[in-house]
Order: C-alpha cells, then sequence, then structure tokens
C-alpha cells in the first residue's frame, strides 16, 4: 500500500508514540548468516592459515576482478589503500581532491606529506567541478583524486582528458561506488587506479576493508609490495624493497566479501528500489532537493540524500534531523563538516568553496539499507511529510526548547 501520510500521528517530539519501535540506522550492514560462511570458516581455522596470501582471499581477489574487468588487490581498508597508492605512484607536492568528501580521502596523501589543494564541487552531482580542477593545477600538482561520491560517478571523461593533457595522475576515491557503471564500464577501470571501501557500512562489505583495483601491472605489482612491509615475496623473503605496511586482508574478511560479492547484485537492486521510492515520494514535497546523477552513469546507491531549502521546506536541516531522531529514523548528515573545515585542515589555503559549503550545510543521508523494505522507506517518506506540513509548530517547539 502507497502512504501519502501517516493519519493521525503525533510527533515523537509532541508527546506522541515513535514512528518505529527500533532504530533505523543510516547504513547498518547485511552480514551473511552463519550457516553460509559456516563451511569456509571451519576449514581457514582447521587449515590454520588466517592471512598471507591465503585461499580465500586469492579467490575473493580473483572474483573481484571478474566482476570489475581490471585487476584488483584486497586490501585492510580504504583509507590505507589510497595511502599506499599515492606511495606507489610516486605523488609528491600537492594533490587536487574535493572537500566534500570524508576526511580520510585527503588523509591519505597528507600522511605522506603530499599536500592537499581543496576544490569545489559541481552543485548538481556533488561531484568534483573538473573546471575547478583544470584552475587548481599548478607546478606541485601531482595528482588528481576524484570522489564518486554516495555512488554517483564524477565527470570521469572530463577528469581523463584533464589528467592527460597536463601530465597527472589520475585515482578515483570510489569508496561509495562499487557496482557502478560510467558509460556502460564498471567503475573500477579509469585513471591509473581506483579505491573501494568495503567497511561494515558499505553495499559490498568485508566489516574492515579496501580494494585497488588498476589495469597497470606494473603499478599493482608495486602495490603488493607496498601492501606487505615492502617485501617482494617472489624475490627475496629476507631483504624489503621499499618502506612498506601492513595493507593485507586476513581471510575472515576475505569470507564475507566472497559472500557479499555473491549477493551484491540483489543487495544494489533492493538500494535503487528505496531510492526510487524516496524520489517518488520526496520530489513532491516542497524544499527538498536531491543529487543529480552525472549523465552516462549507472549509479549505486551506497547514500542516499536530500537538500534542505529551509525557506521552502519550512524546518532546517538539523531540525529535521533531530525530529526523526526523536521518531528512531537515525540520519546522518554526510560530509558537514567538510575536510576544510576540520582542525587539521582549517590553515591551508584554498579558494572559496561556496557550493561545497552550502551543500555541506543543508545536507542530509536519510536510511538506505540492503535489507529496508518498502514500508519502512514509505513511512519515513510520510514523516518527513508531516513535518513538512507541521513546519511552523516545529519552529515554535524549537524556539522554547533552545
Ligand atoms: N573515502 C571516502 C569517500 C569514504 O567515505 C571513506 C569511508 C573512505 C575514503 C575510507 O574508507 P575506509 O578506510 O573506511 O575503508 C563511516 C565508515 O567508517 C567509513 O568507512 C565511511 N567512509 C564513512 C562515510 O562512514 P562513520 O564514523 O560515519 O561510521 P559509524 O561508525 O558512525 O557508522 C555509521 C552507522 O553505521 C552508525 O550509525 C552505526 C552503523 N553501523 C556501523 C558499523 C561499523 C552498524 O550498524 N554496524 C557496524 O558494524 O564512518
Amino acid at each position: 500500500m502507497i502512504r501519502d501520510s501517516i493519519t493521525g500521528k503525533k510527533l515523537s517530539i509532541f508527546g506522541g508514540e515513535k514512528e518505529f519501535k527500533e532504530s533505523i540506522i543510516i547504513s547498518r550492514p547485511t552480514p551473511p548468516p552463519f550457516q553460509d560462511i559456516e563451511e569456509p570458516l571451519k576449514e581457514v581455522l582447521g587449515n590454520k592459515w588466517l592471512t598471507n596470501g591465503g585461499k580465500f582471499l586469492k579467490s575473493y581477489e580473483e572474483k573481484l576482478s571478474g566482476y570489475i574487468g581490471s585487476k584488483c588487490i584486497a586490501t585492510s581498508n580504504g583509507t590505507v589503500a589510497l595511502l599506499i597508492l599515492a606511495k606507489a605512484l610516486g605523488l609528491k607536492g600537492e594533490v587536487i581532491v574535493p572537500s566534500f568528501t570524508f576526511p580520510a580521502t585527503a588523509t591519505s596523501f597528507n600522511f605522506l606529506n603530499i599536500k592537499t589543494k581543496f576544490v569545489d564541487i559541481d552543485k548538481e552531482t556533488y561531484c568534483i567541478d573538473p573546471n575547478e580542477v583544470k584552475r587548481a593545477i599548478n607546478e606541485d600538482t601531482s595528482a588528481i583524486v576524484p570522489v564518486n561520491i554516495y555512488g554517483n560517478c564524477c565527470d570521469i571523461k572530463k577528469l581523463e582528458n584533464i589528467a592527460e593533457n597536463n601530465d597527472l595522475k589520475l585515482i578515483f576515491d570510489s569508496a561509495h561506488a562499487f557496482g557502478a557503471k560510467y558509460n556502460g564500464e564498471m567503475v573500477g577501470n579509469f585513471g591509473d587506479a581506483e579505491m573501494f571501501s568495503t567497511h561494515a557500512t558499505k553495499i559490498l562489505i568485508t566489516g574492515e576493508g579496501g580494494i585497488i583495483s588498476s589495469k597497470n601491472n606494473e603499478l599493482l605489482d608495486k602495490i603488493r609490495i607496498q601492501q606487505n612491509f615492502g617485501y617482494d615475496d617472489l624475490k627475496d623473503k629476507s631483504q624489503i624493497q621499499t618502506v612498506g605496511i601492513n595493507a593485507k586482508m586476513s581471510e575472515f574478511p576475505a569470507i564475507i566479501g566472497l559472500w557479499s560479492l555473491d549477493n551484491f547484485e540483489n543487495h544494489k537492486n533492493r538500494r535503487n528500489e528505496i531510492a526510487k521510492i524516496y524520489l517518488n515520494r520526496l520530489s513532491k514535497i516542497k524544499g527538498i532537493g536531491f543529487q543529480k546523477t552525472t549523465p552516462g552513469c549507472e549509479r549505486v546507491y551506497q547514500f542516499f540524500s536530500i537538500l534542505i531549502d529551509k525557506d521552502k521546506f519550512g524546518v532546517d536541516r538539523d531540525q529535521l534531523a533531530e525530529v526523526l531522531m526523536k521518531e528512531n529514523v537515525l540520519t546522518r548528515k554526510y560530509f558537514y563538516l567538510p575536510v576544510h573545515q576540520q582542525h587539521p585542515y582549517k590553515t591551508v589555503e584554498h579558494d572559496k568553496l561556496k557550493i561545497t559549503d552550502e551543500i555541506s550545510s543543508n545536507i542530509l543521508c536519510l536510511p538506505i539499507l540492503s535489507d529496508m523494505t518498502n514500508d519502512q522507506a514509505e513511512r519515513i517518506c510520510a514523516l518527513i511529510k508531516l513535518i513538512h506540513e507541521q513546519a511552523e509548530e516545529i519552529n515554535n517547539y524549537f524556539r522554547k526548547t533552545s
């Protein structure tokens, strides 16, 4: 049944019952049922081979490579994947990144003393603006690091052209975009390399985990060495080839990853259906805007965001989040604060990031889960509609309680 409103519902801030008895969290993982991974777990424990190029890791990497169409290396997480990529590519000086992202995008480079030049995003797709990238290039720039934000794709073609024309490396932070396609090709096949996160909050999960994909075998060889303390297992087990780190994935997350990959299409499709409900229902409410999908992109829904125009919607983003929280709907303000406003970055010079600041102040990500029901999504939409309808009372409530 399609719900347009919740008849007779009294909002919880006004003393009504919570709409949901149990919290609906922004991004709860869908882990495997125990019986589905019992056999491989027994095998690993029985074999006493827990990590360092184990059987399940190999199989996971092979399946990933088959799915993406470029060779994939699994890592301990996405942050360290970016870090070893930067090291393997020999980046230095400055890299161009958006500020509208999770701090890890920038951290991975700063950790290696590579500076991050923050540039603004496109106001519709929320992805890095290629024109701003062009403007930011200088003699210190060594790479461009666009982020395929929320599961949307950047303007990949333009960015590839800019990188090529300026002899720069191009690394995609595709932490959110596993399973997305651009011009019919899987994300993971672009630039010099791409990084995915398989953290518990993602669609493809391993608990903690990351993936590096690339078509450049020489680069992948370097990454294998980088993630293994600097040892090249094929050469000399007593001599490190370079200063490396431990960024390996062990057998347990690989087993979860194998299950998650087998179930990925179902999970992706479920989220697409939830997103359809959100788009359909919420587009009828004044003052709610949506991220536009980049032309040529078949996106995935790592996150579903709404952009609140307070003047038209009636209450602001923070108030909406609070009223929803009281109903047990736990949203997140990804990505507020943007990276350039985080403490370590406040002294970093950058041009005005007007669109980043504006979107970051008004964005709200709604729960989108791989096992969410249509009814849950419709009730969330009905709640948002009710909040819009009762905007005046809600404003009075916040005036009195602040
Ligand atoms: N680049 C980008 C663009 C990224 O977004 C990220 C990470 C990275 C790079 C780095 O990749 P990793 O190094 O993480 O692989 C989360 C994730 O930890 C992080 O992976 C993710 N992006 C970021 C957007 O979100 P938090 O601090 O917001 O997560 P947390 O612990 O508050 O969890 C979010 C919600 O999920 C909570 O409400 C509870 C729920 N949850 C969480 C976990 C861990 C569960 O239900 N079960 C769980 O096991 O960072």
